[in-house]
């Protein structure tokens, strides 16, 4: 079982790992773990944050410690007080509740998130049916979704599109969810086309560079790899995403674990090569810790799979701008 404490092992030259480039943080997750750090710092505890900012264990359990307070609904939010709003973006409704709960909010929606909300508005102006492909109660499907919720089918994967109509073959467009398989979206796309013809494609990619560029990247040590350990956690979209591609792309085995102790023991059983990458919301001193659990077991040769460069950045919500806590305080105020 993992968490056993294995005997110090001798650098095996049978035994390496291929660390997938890149992996982990991304921008839109770097933006939104700052924003509530610097809210705390700048107003103080406590700081409500509207679902988990980023799909992480870790990550939440150590902003809970710094005084952030999770909540699943604004309703659940003392008035008065500040709100934030996760990576994964809200509907237009999320708004107007936490406007009559008079909170004061900051919007940490991904800027990528951002664009497809804009993308799904522009196009239900133009009376377009909009397919967007993604997976069912995913937080950020709901909220995209409930941008147009009268022009909206979700399309849950290839097998779904059977069960899809539309009021116009002739006026349909299809977005997506940002974190979906490359692979499958195309499928999907493609099974779609079959039924409607005319059916028209986002105006530039709806799945985000850094879904993108980690799924190459696990391809790319995939088919060499007798083992892949993604870490994240269960709820995390892109993260699970990768077990799957790696396991598409030749891994002959691959697990996802939030953190090195959940590495059972019995996958290293004629191992001899063992990938290991991150999604887009875990921390690299989660993988660090993997490295090192691996590296006690004998696999201490580590080689880099670079896949791409990044170096894209946002800037931080504006709302950090201001002075919420006396924009709250002026709301609760306003009867
Ligand atoms: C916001 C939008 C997209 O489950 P999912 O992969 O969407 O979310 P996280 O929090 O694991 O990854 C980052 C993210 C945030 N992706
Ligand atoms: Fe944004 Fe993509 Fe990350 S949508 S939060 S850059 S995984």
């Amino acid at each position: 079982m993992g968490g056993m404490t294995a005997t110090p092992a001798s650098p095996s030259p049978d035994k390496r790992v291929l660390l997938a480039a890149p992996r982990g943080y991304c921008a839109g997750v770097d933006r939104a773990v700052i924003a509530v750090e610097k809210a705390l710092e700048q107003y103080g505890a406590p700081i409500y944050v509207r679902h988990e900012i980023v799909h992480n264990k870790y990550v939440v359990q150590t902003l809970e410690k710094k005084g952030a307070i999770f909540v699943d609904e604004t309703a659940e939010v003392p008035e008065g007080s500040i709100v934030m709003f996760s990576a994964h973006g809200v509907a237009p409704t999320v708004h107007q509740e936490a406007a009559e709960r008079k909170l004061a909010t900051i919007d940490a929606t991904c800027p990528l998130v951002t664009k497809v909300h804009k993308e799904a508005v522009r196009f239900a102006s133009e009376d377009f049916d909009i397919l967007l492909i993604g997976h069912e109660g995913h937080e950020e499907v709901i909220g995209t979704s409930g941008e147009a919720p009268d022009h909206i089918t979700l399309v849950d994967g290839p097998d779904d599109v059977e069960n899809v109509t539309v009021r116009d073959e002739s006026k349909v467009v299809w977005l997506s969810q940002t974190t979906l398989s490359v692979d499958e979206t195309m499928e999907t796309v493609d099974k779609l086309k079959e039924k409607f013809p005319k059916l028209i494609s986002p105006p530039s990619d709806d799945i985000c560079y850094a879904t993108q560029n980690r799924q190459i990247a696990v391809k790319q040590m995939g088919a060499d790899a007798d083992l892949v350990i993604v870490v994240g956690s269960k709820n995390s979209s892109n993260s699970v995403r990768l077990v799957e591609v790696a396991l598409g792309a030749g891994a002959k085995d691959a697990h996802l674990v939030d953190f090195a102790e959940e590495i059972d023991e019995a996958w290293l059983e004629g191992v001899s090569t063992v990938g290991v990458t991150s999604g887009a919301s875990v921390p690299d001193v989660l993988v660090e810790g993997v490295l090192e659990w691996l590296a006690r077991r004998g696999f201490e040769d580590v080689e880099i799979v670079k896949a791409a460069e990044e170096s894209i950045t946002f800037s931080l919500p504006k709302e950090l701008r201001r002075d919420l806590r006396a924009e709250a305080a002026a709301l609760s105020e306003k009867q």
